[in-house]
């Protein structure tokens, strides 16, 4: 890995594997210093390819022994890979048996075989299996696995691998084995194994056609009442994928492990899912409301890649949103679904539009810009980004949308066709993106998918996020409106020019009294209240017919769309959608950009005094008040843009200026609304027992950004009454989110009595690892005072709960304030990039992966103001300057630099 020159891996340059695997026999002695892998495989050359030497992927390996057929064979090394010339020659398949040894307890990188507290776990997706065997590590060779554990019993009770436990029992030494057959074959990058002391919730299920399978989630001993809500998700997983799309689960046991050391959130392999902690464990007590959502998500997501991922897989890494944009999408419609009524689905797709926006928008717009489908790279492991996952989501989201017609207007009912004429065509298959989208358009002939699926193909091959400028012309005469959209995109890091992209946009039109007006096209008969215009061109106009007076054009709704919509409206227009909007996103999305265009203004403009305007308060106050809306949706409503977020909108960003611009913000709306916040505060609060139900989340969601509002108030006012209820609050608090929240309060309000409460926390949630993760991030995360968050982050860096190591840990106090904490990480005396140029090198060590995360909180270096701009540079080039970076932290550096 750190050996010679990164080399960078081209989409175009893919070529079929030489050799197939059929079978793989693998025996594993288990021992933390030194395991013993015993690979047996059976093989032939691919028929369609030039005969050449087999050359199989190693990393970290000691090599024992090669047999051919039985008997000894040369063979030799070049650059980490084994090659053998000296094949059989013809078609008939031969048996190759390799034996290594790796040291898993060296395995700091997590990557491949790695023991995390006494427990054997592998990570194999994406190279990671070669760092247990030498083998094809590549998603297209696809093999029948046996795997045979041996470990000592006593430390080692349970022995999990793939698919089917067929045989168990004891040997000697005091120790046993398990041999576990998976019956689908897979690519190595799913291969699995766990070891350890483990105990399992187990649960029975029958599916709709009638088979019985065994769900299992197994944690350390001491963890199991945190299971519930994982085992729950599971089952209404199961549910949700035969109910939707007709897809069964296709294994007798599906088991999920859980583990405290791990790079990601979770990994899907087949039918033994390994789940970082934060993803599984969850109790009232020490687990958000978030936390349970992300539960619910990830383990869904997890299981619906048994089919979208495990069953159709990729062909190559390029094709990483196949499989990632995919399940992304059918873990949003499935938390979606779970949410129930429209205004909580609604909910869920605010909050997953608002990552979009402001993570993978700023990828778009900064060094590491990629396509949905890359067409290169130099360390896979950076490519597991938003841009792959979340943007791919929405580019699957658009090909629904794409497929609606009248009879089923969100084209859900065409999606489901494509998906079934997809695993008609490709079960078995590793394949391209290209691939999935034909069949997609295939079984909806006739749509506008199909209609214009090459320049639709537009959003895997090209990156950056489109402008979509939106201009409205009401004609009176002719009672008319017509509206022009135009596109364009900005250049990204390989690609100067775009071509026009298909751009779904739903819309509606509302009068100025805020009433939906039907929607007649010119020309046609039908009128809806919504509609779907598609855009394939760089620009088009649209004209409505019948319309009797000037409209206030509601566009993007749902976010059709992933592009920046310039409409030009301004605060009256937006004034009127926010009140009455029917579209709950584009009702939220109207209070966002008055907040933005206030902050806009006030930072390029230099106005003083109050930035928000007293309508836009009056108007704030009213969807607060409003006896209509959902609690959820007035928490997001009234929650202001992000500091990143509003950075996103500046062309030159001083991080200082946007933090104290958006703290005067959210003092005005603390103190404007104050007899409101009390209001909500009291009205929601809730003593009843706790469930994570959207509605009841909700309702302490609200009650929380009140009481942070009161707090704030009330410590610019010198009132202790308030922060001392908090105070109480968190004492008393019943569950972990009102816990959370008042803390949160107080530590955010600055009040003396966050020193109390922090303490007091530690000590409460001592032996909770991921409790404690939310003690480091808060500190890290407190907005900056007096330069005071960064000594504190290096004084808990000393903490003796503090690790490197450990990945979640690391991100808790490292990632919260170099990532989350704009103002306290960007400071004038540029001691934030020194020490973030410290962690990423300290990390680098350790586990390159954690350590290239961290380096993209310098992303967007570039856009700084003076003195920020200049220091982050010289941070930079201090990382660069290093000789052996790992590939992963190389690709990243050298990219913002250049
Ligand atoms: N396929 C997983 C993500 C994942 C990728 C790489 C990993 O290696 C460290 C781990 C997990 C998912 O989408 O959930
Ligand atoms: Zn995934």
């Amino acid at each position: 890995m750190r050996e010679g020159q990164p080399t960078a891996v081209h989409r175009e340059a893919y070529a079929a594997p030489a050799f197939c695997i059929d079978t793989v026999d693998l025996t594993f002695d288990l021992d933390p210093t030194k395991t013993r892998v015993l690979n047996k495989m059976r093989l032939h050359r691919n028929p369609d390819v030039a005969a050449q030497p087999l050359r199989l992927d190693g990393e970290d390996l000691n090599l024992a022994r090669v047999l051919v057929n039985g008997g000894g064979t040369s063979f030799k090394m070049d650059g980490g890979q084994l090659v053998l010339e000296n094949l059989p020659e013809g078609p008939e398949p031969f048996d190759l048996e390799i034996f290594t040894t790796c040291n898993p307890e060296k395995n700091t990188q997590l990557m491949g075989l790695y023991v995390s507290q006494g427990t054997f776990f592998t990570q194999c997706e994406a190279e990671g299996f070669r760092r247990i065997t030498y083998f094809l590590d590549r998603p297209d060779v696809m093999a029948s696995y046996t795997v045979t554990l041996r470990a000592d019993k006593n430390k080692y009770p349970v022995l999990l691998s793939n698919g089917n436990l067929v045989e168990q029992g004891a040997l000697d030494d005091g120790r046993h084995f398990a041999k576990w057959l998976d019956p689908h074959k897979k690519p190595c990058y799913l291969f699995a194994l766990v070891a350890g002391q483990l105990v399992a919730r187990e649960q029975r299920i029958t599916s709709r056609s009638g088979t019985e399978h065994l769900l299992q989630v197994f944690v350390r001993p001491g963890d199991l009442d945190k299971t519930e809500h994982a085992m729950n998700s599971l089952m209404a997983s199961v549910a949700w994928d035969e109910a939707r799309f007709g897809l069964p689960l296709d294994l007798e046991r599906f088991m999920i492990v859980a583990t405290s050391d791990f790079n990601m959130g979770a990994m899907e392999n087949k039918g033994l899912n390994i789940f970082n902690t934060k993803y599984v464990l969850a109790n009232p007590a020490t687990a958000t409301d978030m936390d349970f959502g992300n539960i619910e998500s990830v383990v869904g997501h997890e299981y619906f890649h048994n089919w979208t991922g495990n069953r159709i897989t990729c062909r190559d890494w390029f094709q990483l949103s196949l499989k990632e944009g995919l399940t992304v999408f059918r873990d949003q419609e499935f938390s979606q679904d779970m949410a129930g009524v429209a205004s909580a689905r609604a909910v869920k797709r605010i909050e997953d539009v608002r990552v979009l926006r402001t993570v993978q928008f700023a990828e778009d717009a900064g060094p590491m810009a990629h396509p949905v489908r890359p067409d290169s790279y130099v360390e896979i492991n950076n490519f597991y980004t938003v841009t792959i996952y979340e943007k791919g989501s929405e580019v699957v989201r658009m090909m629904q949308t794409l497929v609606a017609t009248p009879e089923d207007s969100l084209g859900r009912a065409g999606f489901a066709k494509g998906m079934k004429l997809y695993f008609e065509r490709h079960d078995g298959q590793a394949v391209t993106c290209d691939d999935f989208a034909q069949a997609i358009a295939d079984a909806n002939p006739g749509s506008a998918l199909a209609q214009n699926l090459s320049t639709f193909k537009r959003w895997y091959s090209q990156a950056g996020t489109p402008r979509l400028q939106a201009r409205g012309v009401y004609n009176a005469a002719e009672r008319s409106y017509t509206l022009t959209l135009k596109q364009s995109c900005p250049a990204t890091p390989d690609q100067a020019s775009k071509l026009p992209f298909v751009i779904p946009v739903t819309l509606g039109l509302l009068n100025r009294d805020g009433q939906a007006l039907p929607l007649q096209r010119a020309g046609t008969a039908d009128s809806a209240l919504q509609q779907t215009l598609v855009l394939t061109e760089a620009s088009a106009n649209f004209t409505f017919a019948n319309i009797d007076s000037e409209p206030v054009p509601s566009l993007l709704r749902g976010f059709s769309a992933p592009v920046v919509l310039e409409d030009g409206l301004n605060a009256n227009d937006l004034l009127i959608l926010l009140a009455h909007d029917s579209d709950p996103f584009n009702q939220w999305e109207a209070g966002q950009r008055l907040m933005m265009q206030s902050a806009v203004q006030a930072l390029t403009q230099d106005i003083t005094g109050p930035v928000l305007s007293d309508e836009l308060v009056t108007a704030l106050r009213n969807v607060l008040r409003h006896p209509g809306l959902d609690a959820a949706f007035k928490d997001l409503a009234l929650t202001l843009p992000s500091e990143n977020y509003i950075a996103d909108q500046l062309s030159v960003v001083d991080p200082q200026r946007v933090h104290a611009l958006r703290e005067a913000m959210r003092l005005q709306l603390a103190t404007a609304l104050q007899a409101d916040w009390q209001w909500a505060w009291d009205a929601h609060k809730h003593n009843g027992a706790y469930s994570p139900d959207a509605q009841s989340s909700g309702r302490r969601a609200l009650s929380g950004l009140a009481m942070g509002m009161l707090c704030i108030a009330a410590v610019q006012s010198g009132d202790d009454v308030t922060p001392g209820r908090v105070y109480q609050q968190f004492k008393d608090a019943g569950n972990m989110t009102d816990r959370v929240n008042a803390l949160s309060a107080l530590v955010v309000s600055g009040h003396a009595l966050s020193h109390d409460a922090l303490e007091r926390f530690h000590k409460l949630f001592q032996h909770e690892a991921l409790v404690i993760d939310k003690w480091f991030a808060l500190q890290a995360g407190a907005p900056d005072r007096a330069g005071d968050v960064l000594p504190r982050v290096r004084q808990l860096m000393k903490h003796a709960d503090f690790s490197l190591r450990n990945p979640n840990r690391a991100r808790s106090l490292i990632f919260s304030y170099c990532s989350a904490n704009p103002a306290g990480f960007h400071r004038t005396d540029a001691a934030g990039y020194v020490y973030w140029s410290e962690q990423v090198l300290a990390l680098d060590a350790i586990n390159p992966q954690v350590a290239a995360r961290l380096a993209r909180a310098m992303d967007r270096w570039s856009r700084l103001a003076e003195p920020y701009r200049s220091a982050a540079q010289v941070a930079i080039e201090r990382v660069a300057a290093k000789a052996d970076l790992s590939n992963d932290v190389r690709e990243v550096i050298s990219r913002a630099l250049n």
